[in-house]
């Protein structure tokens, strides 16, 4: 049984950012009805006792090309909802510090450059997706962007996302309308560095 991460905060709690009926149908709506998909598709595929990551990273084991599609969109979708409610927050905004803060001056050069492809990953997504920053087991930082409810997990090179950027329109559309960079934009008012950074230590140290 796969269970929907339990939002710590209310829906409006990331206004202005991020607006209340936004999330409450994003969260709701939206990663509910994942999680459920998801949920039914395993237990008819037999693979409900697979962790999520491992799920992901091994859909070429499910042999129903069918149920390996909507296991690929679903538990995509649970995945990567999981991890975007959970390194937003209304405590957000700022940089990160520690290690991660390193990693980051190391592979990008410094924080804003790091944004600044963070965010042309996010604008060169087209039609709807996700933008990555990931990390691996040695602590190596990559940026990535994947269209659909895909993440980097599925494509088998180690790299682990830390945190993505939901850019299908169902995350801004009725705030941002047509405007996705500046739900981009926004976006860093609400990235909680330090969940960010708990999962980097959880990647880097296995
Ligand atoms: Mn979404």
């Amino acid at each position: 049984m796969y269970i929907q991460y339990q939002l710590p905060y209310a829906y409006e709690a990331l206004e202005p950012h991020i607006d209340a009926l936004t999330m409450e149908t994003h969260y709701a709506k939206h990663h509910a009805a994942y999680t459920k998909n998801l949920n039914d598709a395993a237990a008819k595929a037999g693979v409900s006792g697979k962790e999520i990551a491992e799920l992901l990273g091994s859909l070429a084991d499910i042999t129903d090309s069918g149920l390996r599609q909507t296991i690929r969109n679903n538990g995509g979708g649970f995945y990567n909802h999981n991890l975007y409610f959970a390194t937003i927050s209304p405590q957000g905004g700022g940089m990160p510090d520690g290690a991660l803060a390193q990693a980051m001056e190391q592979e990008f050069g410094s924080f804003e450059a790091f944004k600044e492809k963070f965010s042309a990953q996010a604008l060169g997504q087209f039609g709807s997706g996700w933008a990555w920053l990931s990390a691996d087991a040695s602590g190596k930082l990559l940026l990535s962007a994947s269209p659909n409810q895909d993440n980097p997990l599925m494509e088998g090179h180690g790299f682990v996302p830390i945190l993505g950027i939901d850019v299908w329109e169902h995350a801004y559309y009725l705030k941002y309308k047509n405007l996705r960079a500046d739900y981009v934009k926004a976006f860093y008012n609400v990235i909680d560095w330090k969940a960010v950074a708990a999962n980097y230590d959880c990647v880097k140290n296995g």
